[in-house]
């Protein structure tokens, strides 16, 4: 049994192991192992990660190791890094001349590369990703898929331009992928400038996703940094221009770990376990035969007639047919948030129907055999995905409040919320004494009634709307 999803931390910690996402019994802090049923989640929605990028990116690896000289290069990003950052010392049992970090991101592996790479203004602009592990010597609490000291799913892409301008507009197709990336997992978020405190190491500004967890603390789920031309001149990436000069380039880079897997199991899932979207459930269907005695051959034929038929549509369909009882499969696939439940018994053996029901809803309804389709299937599929994102979208605005007070603000945070407030830069900082400021909102988002503009809770001056909240 699961705790109640209210007592989140232990629910958390719970739904991933028994729903069989990962086994956190590995002996390394902050390591944990991915189960199939877990990977295979991972796999999906990473599926869908690539096809978005690979609309205009290419896909690239760069090694795990990176040299002393290279990773330091870059001072205001080895500030940033530096007490994070895994060395590698010995190659056996010698001694290495030079030092190797385990990448804790990538820029100091690539950018070198990219000084190589980049000649003429007609190399530009370079777009790659890459979907690999970095490492962190996380001190904050680790936690599963969420704080992790090996990521294991970093994808981080980088981008190189010919002037500021146009690495700006590349932020804001960035945000803009990311944003069809978390409607599609119908996960609501928060978009954030951060503040100059809390940028990227290394970045001209930082742009970042948060989102809600059950418990009121924010989860950064993704961040777009514009490096402008900080690190093209570090690396001494160049590029000749048409009319023969030679400029830096600029650069954005921006990623997404596994916490957008936390964010889909927390945001989703309720008392009974996971709920998941019906595009990247590892089993989107599940039937249940319903035997009593006499009536198994019928009722396992019919079953198996559907099981066939939605193969044939290219689903993920599983046909239970184990000894348990019916009741402790329904538990079983519930935990496991499979969206579509076929169940067939006698009668519906009889009657050549189905009796359907989806894994966000109470109630069972009576299908015909015949009529189930794949455009029919498409649609509950589509339906489950909407009522997913009003139920998120209802309890991310019921953990908001706008606030017109620093008071406001630290009550709003003391009592699990996330605070909205105006302020103007100079008083910015100060907020930080009542939680984390999450950044000026960069966009309205189209489920929230706010202006970005008001007056400055703490000096009356012309404000603009920050978030602060408790953060993971
Ligand atoms: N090179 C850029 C893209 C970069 O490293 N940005 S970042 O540091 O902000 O990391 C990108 C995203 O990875 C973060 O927004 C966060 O969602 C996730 N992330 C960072 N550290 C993590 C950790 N220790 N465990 C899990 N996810 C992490």
């Amino acid at each position: 049994m699961l705790p109640p999803k209210e007592n989140f931390s232990e629910w958390y910690h719970e739904v991933i192991q028994q729903a069989e996402i990962m086994d956190i019994r590995y002996p390394v802090k902050g390591l944990y192992v991915w189960l199939p049923f877990g990977f295979k989640l991972r796999q999906l929605v990473y599926a869908k990660l690539r096809e978005l990028l690979d609309r205009d990116h290419q896909e690239v690896y760069f090694p795990t190791l990176i040299p002393e000289d290279m990773l330091m290069k870059e001072s205001e990003h080895i500030k940033g890094f530096e007490d994070e950052v895994y060395w590698v010392t010995h190659g056996g049992l010698e001694q290495l001349d030079v030092k190797l970090a385990l990448r804790p991101t990538s820029e100091t592996a690539m950018y070198p590369m990219f000084k190589l790479w980049i000649r003429s203004h007609a190399d530009l602009p370079l777009k790659v990703y890459q979907i690999v592990n970095v490492f962190r010597y996380e001190t904050k609490h680790t936690r599963p898929l969420i704080r992790l000291r090996e990521v294991t799913s970093f994808k981080e892409a980088h981008t190189v331009h010919r002037t500021y301008e146009e690495a700006e507009e590349q932020v804001k197709e960035a945000v803009k992928l990311y944003k069809e990336f978390y409607e599609f997992l119908a996960i609501p978020y928060l978009i954030f400038r951060r503040p100059e405190w809390d940028k990227f190491p290394g970045a001209d500004y930082t742009i970042a996703f948060d989102t809600i967890m059950p418990d009121g603390r924010t989860l950064q789920i993704g961040t777009v940094h514009n490096l402008a031309d900080n690190f093209a001149k570090t690396f001494d990436i160049k590029y000749e221009t048409p009319n023969g000069d030679h400029s830096y380039a600029y650069q954005t880079c921006y990623g997404i770990s596994e916490r957008c897997i936390a964010s889909l199991i927390s945001i989703h899932g309720d008392d009974l376990g996971l709920i998941l979207p019906f595009e990247v459930a590892p089993v989107q269907i599940v039937i249940i035969p319903i035997l009593y005695k006499g009536w198994e051959e019928k009722v396992l034929e019919l079953s198996k007639r559907l099981y066939d038929k939605l193969k044939g549509y290219d689903y993920r369909v599983t046909l239970d047919e184990s000894d348990e009882r019916p009741g402790a499969k329904y538990y079983r696939w519930e935990l496991k948030g499979v969206p579509i439940r076929f169940e067939i018994g006698p009668k519906e053996a009889e009657k050549n129907e189905v009796v359907v029901s989806f894994r966000d809803e109470k109630k069972k309804f009576v299908v015909a055999f015949d009529e189930i389709s794949k455009e029919l299937i498409e649609r509950w599929a589509k339906e489950l995905k909407e009522r997913l994102k009003v139920r998120a979208v209802e309890n991310a605005k019921s953990k908001i409040v706008i606030c017109n007070s620093v008071d406001e603000v630290a009550g709003a945070v003391e009592s699990k919320r996330v605070a909205l407030v105006y302020v103007c830069e100079d008083c910015e900082r100060e907020i930080e004494n009542y939680g984390s400021v999450l950044g000026k909102m960069e966009e309205k988002p189209e489920w929230l009634d706010v202006n970005l503009e008001g007056i400055c809770a703490i000096c009356g001056g012309k404000g603009y709307l920050v978030g602060v909240a408790k953060t993971y």
